[in-house]
C-alpha cells in the first residue's frame, strides 16, 4: 500500500493492509488470474477521480465538472485500441463478469441460446453456468475439451452450433492451457450466423505482446478483465470491430448494466496500458509462457500428470488426482507453506468444485517480482517435494524454508519508490 494518513487515522484497518502486503511478499502468488500492480497503477487507482461521478461517455456525459475525467477516460480508450489493434474500446466495465453480460444484453433476449465452454473443462462461470446470471436467463449449450488429449474438438463445437443455431458464441476460458484457434471459432459462427465474443481475460497480456493469436479481426466483440496478465487494476474491457456495435455495447454498459464509472480505476487503466505498450512488457510476457512452459515440463519430469501434456500459455493445470489427492487438499497444503494458488476442477473431473482433482498454477506473478526459468524450476520442485509427502512434517518444514528462501530473495521492490 502507499504509506499515508491511514496509519494514524485508522491504526486497526492500517494494520490489515499492511498484514497484506506482508502476505503478497511472504508467499509465491501462483493463482493464474493474479498479478503484481506497478506503483504507477497503484498511484493512479488512489488518485481523487475516484470522487467523481461522470455517468455517461466523454464529453457526453449527465454531469458538469467531467473535463478531466473526459481527459483520462478518452486516453485510456486510445490506448486500450492502440494494444490490441481495434477499432473501438469501452473501458467502464467494472468487471470481466459485466463486460460479458453487456455483450449479452446487445445481441441476447432472455430465454435465446449461446455457446459457451464448459465451467468444468476451463469455461468461466459467466459463460452459461447455471449457478450465474447467464445460465439463467439465457438457454445455454456448452462445448467442452475431448477426453484423450484435453483439447478443444472443433468439430464437435461446429456439429453443436449447427444443432442448436446459437445467437452468439464465446470462445473464451479461465482454465485452457492450450492456444484457442479464434479463427476457427469465426469459421464457425459465420456457418451458423452467430455473433463470435472472445473473451480474453487471462490472455489478454499475451495477446497484446504477440505471445497468443489475436482475436481482433476473428471475434465480433472481446471481452477482458485488466488485471490478469494484463497487470492493470481490478475491471474489465470491451473491445469491438464496427461503429455500430460499439453504439450498442456503450449503452449496454451505461446506463444497461451499470451506473457511474470507476474513474479512479479507468485512471489505472489507463496507466497500465501504457506499459502494455512498452517493449519491456513485450519482454516480460514472453518470459510469463516461458516461465510456465518450464514450470510444465519441471512438473512431468517428476512424474506428475499435466492436464493436456504441457502449456501454450501462462497457466498449468496440475492434476493431483492421478496422485489419490484432491485439488482442495493439496492447494490447502500448499498455502501453509506459502505457495498460493487454487484447486480447480479438470476436465471429467469426479470431484464436485468445492473438492476437484486439480490445482491451476500461473507464472504472471511471480515473473513480475523477478523469478526466471531456475526460480521456476526450484518451485515446481518444492510444489512436487510436498505433494509427493503429504503427510511428512519435515517435508513441509524444508518446503517451508524454500519457500522463504525463495521470496526473500525477491523482494517487492517495484512497488515502492
Ligand atoms: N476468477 C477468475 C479466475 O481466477 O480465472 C476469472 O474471473
Amino acid at each position: 500500500m502507499i504509506d499515508g494518513f491511514l496509519k494514524k487515522t485508522d491504526p486497526e484497518l492500517h494494520g490489515m493492509l499492511v498484514n497484506e502486503d506482508e502476505r503478497q511478499e511472504s508467499n509465491l502468488e501462483m493463482i493464474a488470474s493474479e498479478n503484481f500492480v506497478s506503483r504507477s497503477v497503484l498511484e493512479a487507482y488512489t488518485s481523487t477521480l475516484t470522487n467523481k461521478y461522470a455517468e455517461g461517455y466523454p464529453g457526453r456525459r449527465y454531469y458538469n465538472g467531467c473535463d478531466h475525467a473526459d481527459a483520462v477516460e478518452t486516453l485510456a480508450i486510445e490506448r486500450a485500441k492502440k494494444m490490441f489493434g481495434s477499432g473501438f474500446a469501452n473501458v467502464q466495465p467494472h468487471s470481466g463478469a459485466q463486460a460479458n453480460m453487456a455483450v449479452f444484453l446487445a445481441f441476447l433476449q432472455p430465454g435465446d441460446t449461446f455457446m459457451g465452454m464448459d465451467l468444468s473443462h476451463g469455461g468461466h462461470l459467466s459463460h452459461g453456468s447455471k449457478a450465474n446470471f447467464s445460465g439463467k436467463y439465457f438457454n445455454v449449450v456448452s462445448y467442452g475439451v475431448r477426453k484423450e488429449d484435453a483439447r478443444i474438438d472443433y468439430d464437435e463445437v461446429l456439429k453443436k452450433a449447427r444443432e442448436t443455431k446459437p445467437k452468439l458464441i464465446v470462445a473464451g476460458f479461465s482454465a485452457y492451457p492450450r492456444t484457442m484457434d479464434f479463427a476457427k471459432f469465426r469459421e464457425i459462427a459465420d456457418d451458423v450466423g452467430a455473433v463470435l465474443m472472445a473473451d480474453v481475460a487471462h490472455i489478454a497480456g499475451l495477446i497484446v505482446a504477440g505471445e497468443h493469436p489475436t482475436s481482433i479481426g476473428n471475434a465480433h466483440i472481446t471481452t477482458t478483465t485488466t488485471h490478469k496478465t494484463l497487470r492493470g487494476p481490478r475491471g474489465g474491457l470491451i473491445l469491438s470491430d464496427t461503429e455500430e456495435h460499439n453504439k450498442i455495447l456503450n449503452s449496454r454498459v451505461f446506463p444497461g448494466v451499470q451506473g457511474g464509472p470507476l474513474m479512479h480505476v479507468i485512471a489505472a487503466k489507463a496507466a497500465a496500458f501504457g506499459e502494455a505498450l512498452t517493449p519491456e512488457y513485450k519482454s516480460y510476457m514472453k518470459r510469463v509462457v516461458e516461465n510456465a512452459k518450464v514450470m510444465a515440463d519441471t512438473f512431468m519430469g517428476r512424474g506428475f500428470d499435466v492436464v493436456s501434456g504441457g502449456t501454450d500459455n501462462h497457466l498449468v493445470l496440475l492434476n493431483v488426482g492421478s496422485r489419490d489427492l484432491t485439488g482442495h487438499a493439496a492447494a490447502n497444503a500448499m498455502d501453509e507453506v506459502g505457495i498460493t494458488a487454487n484447486k480447480n476442477g479438470i476436465p471429467f473431473d469426479p470431484h464436485p468444485p468445492t473438492i476437484t482433482s486439480g490445482v491451476r498454477l500461473g507464472s504472471p506473478a511471480l515473473t513480475t517480482r523477478g523469478f526466471g526459468k531456475d526460480e521456476f524450476i526450484r518451485t515446481a520442485n518444492l510444489i512436487c517435494d510436498l505433494l509427493e509427502n503429504m503427510e511428512d512434517p519435515g517435508v513441509r518444514q524444508s518446503v517451508k524454508a524454500g519457500v522463504k528462501e525463495l521470496s526473500s530473495a525477491f523482494p517487492m521492490t517495484h512497488f515502492r519508490l
